[in-house]
């Protein structure tokens, strides 16, 4: 075989390793073949030595010819390949961005929250602030700073959970509100919602539970009067169980009040008629309240001759179960998702925007 020849058979070789090449890797191998230190472009210069001086320069240059001939076809195939990973990449990672996509489960309000945000923004668009604090209290801020001295019977060690014997477990959101008046100098006005868990030493029942919720009104500034307590408590009843509700106001005690009443709301069901829901009086008790009593403002340095406030608790646990019919309270703090995702409201859907 000529030199010729043998560079033409060589350079067939090479171009169909070259197109048979399936991936990089074998287009690497058959690079080093050809192309490398010992590749067989490089051993034909074995056969310079039997050239004559004359032959060798171009016998040289036909050989660099096949070297960059062969280098370009591996250039190209190169690229071939690089283009046909890419499309079969592309085609594996193809999404459909048109399938239906998997149903996300949204949870639902806590009929609790729901019941607390819903007094919250009534009171937050009358210009209060909410303010929370500790559920482990200080006795002092619990029970003595509300006007319930040692000898009260509220302070009863069986009343309360107790931790040591000044520290418990809050029995009212009271104290939050004591520690606030504390904190203002003196100074009005103070207008503050308080929510928030609570904790009473009670065997649980369909009506009771050792630890429930409380939301707390407190209004302390200069010529504050029973009419500004009456009116905002109507505004109160009627956001939670109808614009044509009434309130009637009833005597009654708490240390922290003077005068205090108790509120009833006429019933949302029967209008007053009676029925089940009202026990057949046509009213619903659903809170406490009065004016502070002057030795709360004095404890917290308030000026009792200068400063008047009025103060209401409520209990949205009760409240939630007259409005959503709920006859028993545990409901609320056993977390059966049967109870709880029947109070799935349009904005927990996500329907809202629809
Ligand atoms: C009820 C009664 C009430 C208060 C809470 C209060 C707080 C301060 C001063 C005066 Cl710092 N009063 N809170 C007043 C009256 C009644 O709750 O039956 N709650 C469920």
């Amino acid at each position: 075989m000529t030199q010729s020849e043998e560079m033409s058979q060589l350079k067939q070789e090479a171009l169909v390793d070259i197109n048979e090449a399936q991936d990089e890797k074998a287009l690497q191998d058959v690079k080093v073949k050809y192309l490398g230190k010992k590749g067989s472009v490089s051993g034909l210069m074995k056969h310079m030595k039997e050239l004559s001086n004359e032959e060798k320069p171009a016998y040289g240059q036909k050989v660099n010819e096949l070297r960059e001939t062969i280098k370009s076809e591996i250039a190209s195939r190169q690229e071939v390949l690089a283009n046909e990973q890419l499309e079969a990449q592309l085609r594996e990672e193809k999404i459909d961005v048109t399938l239906p996509s998997r149903e996300i489960s949204l949870g639902a309000k806590h009929p609790l929250t729901r019941t607390i945000e819903e007094i919250e923004d009534l009171f937050l668009g009358l210009g209060y602030e909410i303010v929370e604090g500790f559920e482990v209290e200080h006795d002092h801020y619990n029970f003595e700073a509300l006007n319930l001295p040692k000898s009260h019977p509220a302070r009863d060690m069986q009343d309360s959970f107790y931790i040591t014997d000044e520290i418990l477990m809050r029995t009212h959101t009271s104290p939050v509100q004591a520690r606030t008046l504390e904190k203002r100098n003196g100074q009005g006005p103070v207008k503050i919602i308080c929510p928030g868990k609570v904790y009473r030493r009670d065997s649980d029942d369909a009506t009771h539970s050792h630890q429930f919720t409380q939301i707390e009104g407190l209004v302390v500034a200069e010529n504050i009067r029973m009419s500004d307590l009456k009116g905002t408590l109507e505004l109160l009843a009627k956001e939670l169980f109808g614009a044509d509700r009434e309130i009637r106001l009833r005597p009654s005690y708490f240390p922290f009040t003077e005068p205090s009443v108790e509120v009833d709301v006429s019933c949302f069901k029967c209008k007053g008629e009676g029925c089940n829901v009202c026990k057949h009086t046509g009213w619903i008790e659903v809170l406490g309240s009065g004016m502070v009593h002057p030795n709360v403002l004095e404890m917290a340095g308030f000026d009792s001759e200068k400063y008047t406030g009025f103060a209401f608790g409520l209990g949205p646990d009760r409240i939630a179960m007259l409005k959503y019919g709920i006859e028993d309270i545990r409901h609320f703090y056993t977390n059966d998702m049967r109870f709880l995702e029947q109070f799935k409201s349009v904005e927990d859907r996500g329907e809202a925007e629809c």
